[in-house]
C-alpha cells in the first residue's frame, strides 16, 4: 500500500465529521470510513473512534478482531498510510483481555459471538426442563461483564423526576424493607430466530437460532414497592431508565428504559431480583441485581442494574434509540431512520419445534415426536399450538404443558408435545408450529411481511424439515 498517500497524526484527528469526511487508523492505514457509516448497524460507536485508532474500540467488540470479511471491508475504505513517526510513538495498545476474568460457560452451547459473550443452549436441553437451568440460560451481552468487587457495599440507586429525595438501598435494605416475590418468567432477545429470516432476505445481527429463549424463576422485590417507598410520584413520570455496571470503552453505561405505566404496576410484576431459579443469579444473568419486566423483550431488562432513573424521557441510549426498533419490509439501510420508529417493549407471539432437528429421518407409519416451546408477550397466555406434517394442509393440536399464573400475567413459557405418524410416502416433509396466544393473536405464515433490516422479532411459523425413507 505504498502507492497511497502518507498523513500525519495532527492532519487525522480533524476527520470527526462528514463534511471534513470520517477518518480513522487501524495499525499503519488510514480508512475513510464516512460512506460506509450509513450502513452500518453500529455507525454511531465508530464515531467515537473518529480520528483515531479502531483499536481500543475493536478490543470490546472483539467480534471484529480477527474477522477478516471486516479486514478485507475496511482495506476497500482505505486511503493511506499514518506517517511511520507517528506510528513510532503510538503507545501500543493495552492488550490485557477485558474478557480475561470472565467464566466458564457450560460446553453445550452454541456461541454466536464469544466477545462479548452470546450464546444459545442446544435446542434439546432447552425444553428439557420447565424451568431452564441457569448453566444453560441462554446469554446476551452486548459488553465485556462489569466486575463485581464487593457486594456488601453494592447499592442500587433511585432518583429523577417526581422523586424528591434520591435513595440507595443495599441489597439487604432490599431484602428486610420489601415483601419478597418470585414469579416464572420468560426472557426471549428480539433477535431469537434472526437466522431464519435471513434466510429470507440478509439482516444485519448475531444469527441465534431458536434458544435465544429460555424461563426461569426469579426471586427479587416488586419495582413498583421500591418506588412507593422512594415517594415516587407517577403523574411526572414518562419513563423509568435502568442503567447496569457494564460499560462501553467511553465509559457509558448499558442503558435501556420502559414506560412508567408498566413500573408502577404492581400487576405488571416488574422486579428487581437477587435470585434465579433459587440459587445466587450467576455473573451472567445479572448477579447481583437485575431487573425483570415480564412479557417485555430481553433488551429492556438490564442486568448489573445499579441505577434507577425517572425521566420525562425515554432512555437516549443506542441500544433504545438506535438498535431494538423494526421497521417495514421495504426499510433497509440506505432509507432508515431510526428516530422514527418506536422502540419494541411487548413481544409478540411466539414458537418453535425444538425436537426433532432438521435431517432427521424417519420409517413410514413411525412416531415422530415433536416438542417445542410457545410464549406470547404482555402476559398473554398461550391458548393452542398447532402443528402439520404436511407443510400446512391439515393441523394437529398439541398437548401443552403450562403452570397456573393469573390472568393477563402469564408471563412462563408453555411447551408442547404431540406424537404423530410419519407418512406412509418416502420423501421429505416439512413439520411445521403455529401457536394462537390468548387474544387470538396468530403467527405470520412466513418472513415477507415481517422481514426487518435487523432482523428482530422473528416469529413466522416455524419449520423443520424431515425426511421418510
Ligand atoms: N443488561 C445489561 N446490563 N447489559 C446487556 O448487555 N443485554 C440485554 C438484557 N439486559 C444486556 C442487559 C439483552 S439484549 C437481553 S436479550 C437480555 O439481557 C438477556 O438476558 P440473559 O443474558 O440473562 O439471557
Ligand atoms: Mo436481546
Amino acid at each position: 500500500r505504498d502507492d497511497l498517500p502518507t498523513y500525519r497524526k495532527d492532519d487525522i484527528v480533524k476527520h470527526t465529521d462528514k463534511a471534513n469526511r470520517i477518518w480513522v487508523t487501524y495499525k499503519s492505514g488510514v480508512y475513510d470510513v464516512t460512506d460506509f457509516l450509513e450502513g452500518h448497524p453500529g455507525g454511531d460507536r465508530i464515531l467515537l473512534a473518529a480520528g483515531k485508532s479502531v483499536e481500543p474500540f475493536w478490543h470490546i467488540y472483539a467480534i471484529h478482531k480477527g474477522n477478516q470479511q471486516v479486514y478485507s471491508i475496511m482495506e476497500e475504505l482505505r486511503i493511506g498510510n499514518v506517517h511511520p513517526d507517528d506510528l513510532k510513538d503510538e503507545k501500543p495498545v493495552d492488550t490485557s483481555d477485558l474478557f480475561a476474568h470472565e467464566p466458564e460457560r457450560h460446553p453445550a452451547f452454541k456461541i454466536n459471538s464469544a466477545k462479548p459473550f452470546n450464546a444459545e443452549p442446544p435446542p434439546l436441553l432447552l425444553i428439557d426442563k420447565f424451568l431452564t437451568p441457569n448453566a444453560l440460560f441462554f446469554i446476551r451481552n452486548h459488553l465485556p461483564l462489569p466486575k463485581i468487587e464487593n457486594v456488601d457495599t453494592f447499592e442500587v440507586e433511585i432518583r429523577g423526576v417526581g422523586i424528591e429525595r434520591p435513595i440507595s438501598l443495599k441489597l439487604q435494605d432490599l431484602q428486610k424493607r420489601f415483601k419478597q416475590h418470585t414469579i416464572t418468567s420468560t426472557v426471549q432477545c428480539a433477535g431469537n430466530r434472526r437466522s431464519h429470516m435471513r434466510q429470507f432476505r440478509e439482516v444485519k445481527g448475531l444469527n441465534w437460532e431458536t434458544s435465544a429463549i429460555s424461563n426461569a424463576e426469579w426471586t427479587g422485590v416488586k419495582l413498583a414497592d421500591v418506588l412507593a417507598y422512594a415517594d415516587a410520584k407517577e403523574d411526572k413520570v414518562g419513563h423509568v431508565l435502568f442503567q447496569g455496571l457494564d460499560t462501553d470503552h467511553d465509559g457509558s453505561p448499558y442503558e435501556a428504559s420502559i414506560p412508567a405505566e408498566t413500573a408502577f404496576d404492581p400487576r405488571r410484576d416488574v422486579m428487581l431480583v437477587y435470585k434465579m431459579n433459587g440459587e445466587e443469579i450467576p455473573i451472567d444473568h445479572g448477579y447481583p441485581l437485575r431487573v425483570i419486566v415480564p412479557g417485555t423483550v430481553g433488551a429492556r431488562q438490564v442486568k448489573w442494574v445499579n441505577k434507577i432513573i425517572l425521566s420525562e424521557i425515554e432512555s437516549q441510549s443506542h441500544w433504545q434509540q438506535n438498535d431494538y426498533k423494526a421497521f417495514n419490509s421495504s426499510t433497509d439501510w440506505h432509507n432508515v431512520d431510526f428516530s422514527k420508529a418506536e422502540p419494541i417493549q411487548e413481544y409478540p407471539l411466539q414458537s418453535a419445534i425444538c425436537e426433532p432437528k432438521d435431517g432427521i429421518t424417519y420409517k413410514p407409519g413411525e412416531t415422530m415426536t415433536l416438542k417445542g416451546y410457545a410464549w406470547s408477550g404482555g402476559g398473554r397466555g398461550i391458548l393452542r399450538v398447532d402443528v402439520s406434517t404436511d407443510g400446512g394442509k391439515t393441523w394437529h393440536t398439541a398437548r401443552l404443558n403450562q403452570i397456573q399464573q393469573p390472568r393477563n400475567r402469564t408471563w412462563a413459557w408453555t411447551l408442547w408435545e404431540v406424537a404423530l405418524p410419519a407418512p406412509n410416502e418416502k420423501g421429505e416433509i416439512t413439520l411445521i408450529c403455529k401457536a394462537t396466544d390468548t387474544s387470538h393473536n396468530a403467527q405470520p405464515e412466513n418472513a415477507e411481511g415481517i422481514w426487518n433490516l435487523r432482523g428482530l422479532i422473528h416469529n413466522a411459523w416455524h419449520n423443520v424439515k424431515v425426511t421418510v425413507e
